[in-house]
């Protein structure tokens, strides 16, 4: 788990002595063993001190434009005319030929759907064509999987599971003989693919798997032994990409230690058999079942990305896939939006149509503005990974836990409108609301990709005031001035030079307050890493603060920056989307002042440890403690 990583040896008291001795005048040689010195300088070193991530920068304090300035339009005129040729007849076939409430209630996608979902080449979207995939790009599949998020949610899983993550490692990490091998079988549809990471005692803590993988005494096979739980098409996948111990000896200390790696397995080499289709509360149509290694024997060929290397190869297909989670939910939130809008403008209740009403125009206006952030977020993800980006991590989890929610509350505020009707099936809502649960926790639950955000932006503010402290030891005057100067201007409250300038002026003032957010959450962060060192690691009440004020400014900026673009170029929904962002910044604004203020608050921090302490009395008690007011 997050607390047993690498974290924990970047966030070490060292980092935070360190950081103290930076703030102050005189810096003073470190009183370390150089054992220890060397160990940690080495850690830290391997963290990169300059990224171009928005998301990481504001660890630091600084708002770093690059990636969010300006809005990415995304398509050139090439793309935007495949896409043209795709968009209508997919949109189609989801009308007239698919029908997700038949597939809810037999729990599978007949074989005519899928033969004709092969035909459009939905299994293949963005394998290359050379490999008989589509070809799309980012974008462009953002685009499309926002298509199919509006109509069944339990056949996205199924195309998700097959190419978002079921081969999607081929195509980053396998060799020319891989590909050539696998992928025209899997991007037509022919084969299918899944992905299979988790198993009984391993979930959030993907390090922790136990199935393994060992090299058969002529060095030509690797057998493959340990099981799979919860994986999507994993009842009748032919190819997979399955995780596995493997013991790695270190060639300097002589020393084995077990390490990630991943494998391409096919059913066929035998040993591989599968559990029955899961029962679930939602995308019931996608098939999701345990999947058993036996003895199989994986040719060395078959290692992708390297030996001792699946973790990264793992934690990459999952950045890789995330936005696509986003933009698919997009989909599902205008669907469920339009229906609510479809009701109210038609219900007569007390004598007005319920539109009319406040109560209900809250909820419209909320629906709106959760879903704007959503497909601001999913474009200008899937925009910057096109334009070549590595650097995404942060925004791609932040985006998945963000729609997740956001999708989950549009659609129960959606049936909330509907009142009755919302809650009969008969309308569709209460299906997507069941197929909206999982989006919450699969694929990293929300819960630790909001720790995942925190700790890696704690670790990478830790690693630049490291890098400063180099600086100051070898007199680096530039850098150290220019720090100095950054600080200077907090403490007599002028704003960084970098300062969402590029915002249109009607959202100016949210882009000043949402500039000077950046600031305090920098300050915050600096504090935090001052006052609790590695320990900040145990305190996950304040992380998940931090994470959330985090959420809320990446939120602002990629809104201002998508309606700077609407009203720069004066298109005919620029007015509305001016309102959407000037309330979601209002509102986010004082989130994220709570939310900082809550880390240092007495009264919070009481709050945080009464909680715990209720928790715990919980857990020894084995449920409620409370009694019963009438005493029987
Ligand atoms: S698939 C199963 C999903 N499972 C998970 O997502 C597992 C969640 N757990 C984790 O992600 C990790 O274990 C965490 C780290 C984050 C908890 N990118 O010491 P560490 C590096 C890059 O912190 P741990 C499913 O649900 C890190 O910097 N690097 O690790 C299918 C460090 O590097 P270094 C990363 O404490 C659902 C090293 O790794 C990342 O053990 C079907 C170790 O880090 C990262 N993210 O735990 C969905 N994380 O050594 C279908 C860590 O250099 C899809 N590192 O310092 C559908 C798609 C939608 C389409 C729909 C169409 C409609």
């Amino acid at each position: 788990m997050l607390r047993s990583g690498r974290n924990l040896q970047l966030l070490s008291k060292n980092v935070v002595r360190e950081n103290l001795r930076l703030l102050s005048s005189t810096p003073q040689p470190s009183p370390k063993d150089a054992t220890k010195k060397v160990a940690k300088e080495r850690t830290l070193d391997k963290k990169p001190v300059k990224s171009s991530s928005f998301v990481m920068n504001l660890f630091i304090g600084s708002s770093n434009t690059a990636q969010v300035f300006p809005f990415p339009d995304g398509l050139n005129t090439e793309h935007k005319e495949t896409l043209g040729v795709l968009v209508d007849p997919v949109q189609k076939f989801f009308e007239e030929v698919n029908d997700a409430a038949l597939n809810d209630s037999q729990s599978a996608v007949p074989e005519a759907t899928t033969q004709g979902l092969r035909e459009l080449g939905a299994f293949g979207l963005q394998a290359p064509v050379e490999y008989n995939g589509v070809g799309l790009n980012n974008t462009q599949y953002a685009r499309l999987v926002e298509t199919v998020g509006g109509f069944d949610l339990g056949v996205g899983i199924f195309l998700g599971a097959h190419q978002s993550i079921g081969f999607k490692g081929i195509t980053l990490f396998g060799t020319e003989e891989q590909k050539k091998k696998y992928l025209p079988k899997v991007a037509t549809g022919e084969q299918f693919a899944a992905f299979c990471l988790t198993e009984p005692s391993s979930g959030s803590d993907a390090n922790s798997i136990r199935t393994r993988a060992v090299l058969s005494p002529d060095g030509k096979h690797y057998i493959l032994n340990g099981s799979k739980i919860w994986i999507s098409n994993g009842g009748f996948a032919e190819v997979m990409t399955v995780f596995a111990q493997t013991p790695i000896t270190d060639p300097a200390t002589g020393e084995t230690k077990d390490k990630v790696t991943a494998f391409i397995v096919e059913r066929k080499f035998g040993g591989v058999t599968s559990g029955p289709p899961e029962k679930k509360m939602g995308i019931k149509c996608s098939n999701t079942a345990e999947v058993y290694y036996d003895n199989v024997p994986v040719p060395i060929e078959n290692v992708l990305g390297g030996v001792g290397q699946g973790f990264k190869v793992a934690m990459n297909i999952l950045n890789n896939g995330r936005f696509g989670m986003a933009a698919a939910l997009s989909g599902t939130m205008k669907a469920s939006t339009k229906t609510a809008i479809q009701h109210a403008t038609a219900r007569v209740q007390f004598g007005r149509r319920i539109d009319s009403y406040g109560t209900i125009q809250e909820k419209l206006a909320r629906m709106a503005m959760l879903h704007y952030v959503t497909e601001s977020m999913a474009y200008m993800i899937s925009s910057n990974m096109d334009k070549g980006s590595t650097d995404f991590q942060l925004e791609a989890a932040i985006s998945k836990v963000f729609a997740s929610e956001a999708a989950w509350n549009v659609t129960d505020e959606a049936i909330q409108i509907l009142g009755g009707n919302g809650f009969m099936s008969a309308n569709g809502l209460e299906k997507v609301l069941r197929d909206l649960r999982i989006f919450r926790i699969f694929e990293g639950t929300n819960d630790i990709l909001r720790l995942f955000v925190a700790l890696t932006g704690l670790q990478y503010a830790g690693g630049h005031l490291k890098q400063l402290q180099k600086a100051v030891k070898s007199g680096n005057v530039g850098v150290i001035l220019g720090e100095a100067a950054k600080r200077a201007k907090r403490t007599v409250g002028l704003r960084q030079s970098n300062s969402l300038s590029e915002v249109h002026p009607k959202l100016a003032l949210q882009a000043q307050l949402t500039s000077k957010a950046v600031e305090g959450f920098g300050i915050t962060v600096e504090s935090l890493l001052i006052k609790h060192g590695k320990n900040i690691l145990d305190e996950q009440f304040l992380l998940n603060r931090v994470a959330a004020a985090a959420i809320d400014i990446y939120a602002n900026v990629v809104v201002l920056s998508r309606a700077t673009r609407a009203l720069n170029m004066n298109i005919s929904s620029a007015n509305h989307e001016e309102m959407l962002a000037r309330v979601w910044c209002n509102e986010a604004l004082d989130r994220i002042q709570l939310n900082l203020t809550a880390v240092k608050s007495q009264s919070q921090l009481s709050n945080f440890s009464t909680m715990s302490q209720i928790a715990k009395e919980m857990c020894e008690h084995g449920g409620l403690i409370q009694q019963n007011p009438l005493g029987i």
